[in-house]
């Protein structure tokens, strides 16, 4: 398997890569602290199946269909999301205000997607106390081509001005193996005291910004001497993880596009980063 990240390779072998621990045995019969142990222990929790894969894929057909003609290969179905190879003259930049996912984040149909109930109640079995979905919950779309992913990075760097009692919930919306352009999580890297990971933010193409820790993947395993953990990710599987575990996307290089939602969770009752109560917009900044 050929993987990279930003353009820079990794080998897919077995000192840089593990399979993700599923914890869906977990779910039924639903065991809360169990959950709580597992999510705190490994940093993460891999849920295939949580949703219903219909649902997941309606939405995908729902976005996909907002485009111009052109985006999506002759003849092809909005749910299936294969990219022609080329983005239709006229779309504006992605996630900005006159983009399909700037309307798409403020749409009924999104608010159902994400506020299906089996989502908030799972958040508040892990945050152990009612939940809030904060209201920036963020769409990803990614296509061949563009050797584009995100960074290895920790969610709190980029919400460190409220409460770090979150959870995140990142939601593929289609099937998404690795060259899909999945998500890769650092093994056991929530423990890491940030210092061990600051020399990191150093080596990175994109100076400037430090709340990244690096774009190349395979540097930043084989300096923190741990092995980037994956799935082949299905519609309907949910992962949700810890705002201090280190994870990155890998590029698309398939013709199916990557499509995801991250949303996040944190006790009604603290304080969230303000940056986070508005709805998403890809130049807010935050
Ligand atoms: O989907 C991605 O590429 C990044 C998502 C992410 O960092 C998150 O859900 O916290």
């Amino acid at each position: 398997m050929n993987l990279s990240s930003n353009g820079v390779p990794i080998p897919f072998t077995p000192e840089l890569f593990a399979p993700l621990r599923p914890s869906a045995d977990l779910l039924s019969p639903r065991d809360p602290a169990a959950l709580r142990r597992r999510l705190h222990g490994d940093g993460y929790l891999y849920l295939p199946g949580l949703l219903d894969r219909a649902d997941v894929l309606r939405l995908r057909g729902h976005y996909f269909s907002l485009f111009p003609p052109g985006l999506l290969v002759e003849g092809g179905e909005p749910e299936d999301g294969v990219f022609s190879g080329r983005v239709p003259e006229g779309v504006p930049e992605y996630g900005v205000a006159g983009h399909p996912a700037y309307a798409f984040v403020r749409s009924a149909a999104f608010d159902d997607f994400v506020g299906d109930p089996v989502l908030a109640a799972l958040a508040s079995q892990l945050l152990d106390a009612e939940a809030r979905m904060l209201p920036r919950r963020i769409l990803r779309h990614f296509h061949r081509g563009t050797r584009r992913a995100s960074r290895a990075h920790v969610d709190f760097d980029y919400m460190d001005q409220g409460s770090p009692r979150v959870v995140t919930f990142w939601i593929p919306v289609g099937d998404c193996p690795p060259r899909t352009g999945a998500l890769v999580y650092l093994e056991g890297s929530h423990r890491l005291p940030p210092e061990e990971y600051e020399p990191l933010r150093d080596i990175t193409d994109r100076p400037g910004d430090r709340r990244q820790i690096c774009h190349d993947l395979e540097l930043t395993a084989k300096a923190l001497g741990r092995r980037w953990l994956w799935a082949d990710f299905a519609a309907g599987d949910v992962m949700v993880h810890l705002p201090r575990i280190i994870h990155a996307s890998l590029d698309t290089t398939t013709d199916a596009m990557r499509l995801s939602v991250d949303a996040r969770f944190v006790r009604a009752g603290d304080t969230p980063d303000p940056r986070w109560l508005r709805p998403w917009s890809a130049d807010d900044g935050a």
